[in-house]
């Protein structure tokens, strides 16, 4: 294939369904020629790329790359290579991956404050111990990260009558929802909660927030809820947490080596629950008309929402 008339996109991402992605993106895309990585004949024509799981360096070959677009929410692994051309980086907001997140957060918001945890383990043991829950208008569930995930997590776990707090890096009023910003804002933020859900973007500020320090102020016998990035928590800490009590549970999702490798102590124990970085997936029927959209504002020039502030990281 050759370049045409039209700007090309070069879709470029490791470990998801491309046909699924080409004929979705094919449908929703009108102004732009689609190549589907290693298919890109012509490095100069590439004006566009979709990223997932490059390695570093990847995007450096394309010298007229004008924009990258991010197939995930996350940003971290596209941030970390330090030869990233520096054009602008949009970062994906579905509708279906919020969906998602608000599924998960709140299917483990649940099993945690109806003490299903605790019956797993009674089961191991054969013990019946019916054990009565707090109204869930007094279960306080703290959110880290009020963004397009966090926010619709937040507010999913107020509507359901939870006593909810969020955290975000500047101030946000949402409704329903107590808030608390910046790292002043966080003691305050954290203590007490009985259920800390963490939906953050890994960067320099939030790498190592899960800590002895955070957990410490945490209600005792909190349980935690861990879908942002591995890095975000110190597994040392938790495992601490676990074995004194202050920590009873935890749902992690993701994790500082992935796949999770098999002698990891997490794996085998009974306080965690290690699900295999499924909490959200980008849809491509969905994701596509996204991606097509903000492709659209940039070719004529508009201001898109969703780019990548490189200073903050996220
Ligand atoms: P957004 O950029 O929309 O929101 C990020 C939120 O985190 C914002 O509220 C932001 O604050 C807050 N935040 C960022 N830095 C700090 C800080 N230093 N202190 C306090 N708050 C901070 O991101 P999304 O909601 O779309 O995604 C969040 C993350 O979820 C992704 O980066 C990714 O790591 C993770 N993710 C995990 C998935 C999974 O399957 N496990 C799937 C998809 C995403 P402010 O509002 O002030 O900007
Ligand atoms: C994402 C993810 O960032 O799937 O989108 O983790």
């Amino acid at each position: 294939m050759v370049a045409g008339s039209q700007p090309v996109l070069l879709f470029a991402c490791e470990g998801v369904d491309t046909s699924a992605w080409r004929d979705a993106l094919k449908a929703a895309l009108s102004s732009v020629e689609l190549w589907v990585w290693p298919d890109a004949p012509d490095a100069d024509a590439v004006v566009f790329g979709m990223a997932w799981g490059n390695p570093p360096g990847f995007w450096r070959s394309f010298p007229n790359l004008q924009a990258i677009f991010s197939l995930g929410a996350g940003v971290d692994g596209l941030l970390a290579d330090a030869t990233l051309p520096a054009v602008p980086i949009v970062r994906m907001v579905d509708p279906s991956l919020a969906d998602g997140m608000v599924e998960f957060v709140v299917m483990r918001t649940l099993h945690h404050h109806r003490l299903v945890h605790v019956y797993e383990q009674q089961q191991a043991n054969a013990t019946w111990r019916p054990l009565r829950p707090p109204r869930i208008g007094r279960r306080r569930v703290g959110v880290m990260g009020l963004g397009e995930l966090g926010g619709r997590c937040a507010r999913a776990l107020a509507d359901l009558g939870f006593q909810v707090r969020g955290w975000s890096r500047r101030p946000k009023a949402l409704e329903g929802v107590e808030t608390f910003h910046g790292p002043a804002g966080l003691p305050a933020f954290a203590d007490g909660c009985e259920i800390l859900v963490c939906v953050l973007p890994l960067t320099s500020e939030t790498e190592g927030i899960l800590n002895a320090q955070l957990f410490a102020r945490l209600a005792p016998g909190a349980c935690l809820i861990q879908a942002g990035r591995g890095a975000h928590l110190v597994e040392a800490d938790l495992l601490d947490a676990l074995a004194s009590g202050r920590i009873a549970a935890a749902t992690l999702d993701v994790f500082r080596s992935e796949p999770l490798p098999p002698e990891h102590a997490f794996w085998r124990h009974p306080g965690v629950r290690v699900i295999p970085h499924a909490a959200a997936f980008t849809y491509p029927e969905t994701a596509a008309e996204v991606v097509a959209a903000n492709l659209g504002r940039l070719l004529r020039g508009e201001p898109v929402a969703d780019i990548v502030d490189p200073q903050a990281g996220y």
